[in-house]
């Protein structure tokens, strides 16, 4: 067994750092940013000929301000936040599943869609929304024993703006969740465990890879900024346990029922898709 593979055993987590090529985790946060785009030009918080000329600090601003005051439209940018092409093509790179492979994982696959996540308290109405306590990703995964988790920044990570917190070994000590808080299960920590959390910085184009069941929390966010970070999950298929438990799954994935938008479309607006 070579160097990475025995830290990661032992330790629950790898930090790889430089994994992706910057320009790729770039495409994913440009895509994700230009979902907001198109709604902040539909508000006429910004006209399209002066996007060239947006800095970040007024991007955020937008991102607040769309909070405030359209709900709806900003939960909705984040649900299609969750679909970009790009997301997805990164969490299926040839580079991934040969870090699964070289971790252990003989037939790797997804476990959970991918998920993206822009957090500052000024984006979420509850806390767990933008900064997740204690908890253990295998409670909502419920898959193989050897499932992992690959947490990659979008943007530059120090702890000011929340660097992911982790307790290293804790994927030894079994599943310790106690409760489940929107789908999170939850662990309660020792005062000592508290103090042997490390916050693990990471640049854009950097990854972390951790057990299925390392204790990981939110650092705080205490910057003005987002925090823009995805997350990929994956179980493999070779694992005796998954296969003996019948392939256990435990997520729903279904539409609503009502019809969102009242009356739409007639056939007036479909004529004009397909003139
Ligand atoms: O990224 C975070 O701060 C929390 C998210 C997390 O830990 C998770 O998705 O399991």
């Amino acid at each position: 067994m070579n160097e990475e593979v025995n830290f990661f055993n032992k330790n629950g987590y790898l930090v790889l750092e430089h994994f992706f090529p910057k320009q790729a985790i770039a495409l994913v946060l440009k895509e994700a940013k230009s979902v907001f785009l198109r709604q902040f030009i539909e508000k006429k918080y910004i006209m399209p000929c002066a996007l060239e000329d947006l800095d970040d600090a007024q991007f955020n601003n937008f991102l607040y301000r769309l909070f405030e005051e359209d709900l709806e439209c900003l939960t909705n940018c984040g649900k299609q936040v969750q679909h970009l092409i790009s997301l997805h093509t990164l969490s299926l790179d040839a580079k991934i599943v040969d870090l699964l492979q070289r971790m252990g994982l003989k037939s790797p696959i997804v476990s959970t869609r991918p998920v993206l996540y822009f957090n500052h308290p000024k984006l979420a109405k509850q806390k767990v929304f933008h900064t997740v306590d204690a908890h253990q990703d295998w409670r909502s995964m419920q898959g193989s024993l050897n499932a992992v988790v690959i947490w990659i920044p979008l943007v530059d990570i120090n702890k000011a703006l929340g660097a992911l917190e982790i307790l290293p070994q804790s994927h030894l000590d079994g599943l310790r969740t106690d409760h489940i808080e929107n789908g999170f299960g939850m662990v309660a920590l020792t005062d000592e465990e508290k103090e042997n959390l490390i916050a693990v910085e990471l640049n854009a184009g950097d990854a972390l890879l951790f057990s299925s069941f390392l204790i990981h929390q939110s650092g705080d966010n205490i910057t003005d900024m987002p925090r823009w970070s995805c997350h990929f999950r994956y179980n493999d298929l070779e694992e005796e346990t998954f296969i003996q438990r019948k392939f256990a799954h435990p997520y729903l994935y279904k539409p609503m029922e009502e019809l969102i938008t009242k009356d739409f479309p007639t056939i007036n607006d479909l004529s004009k898709i397909y003139s």
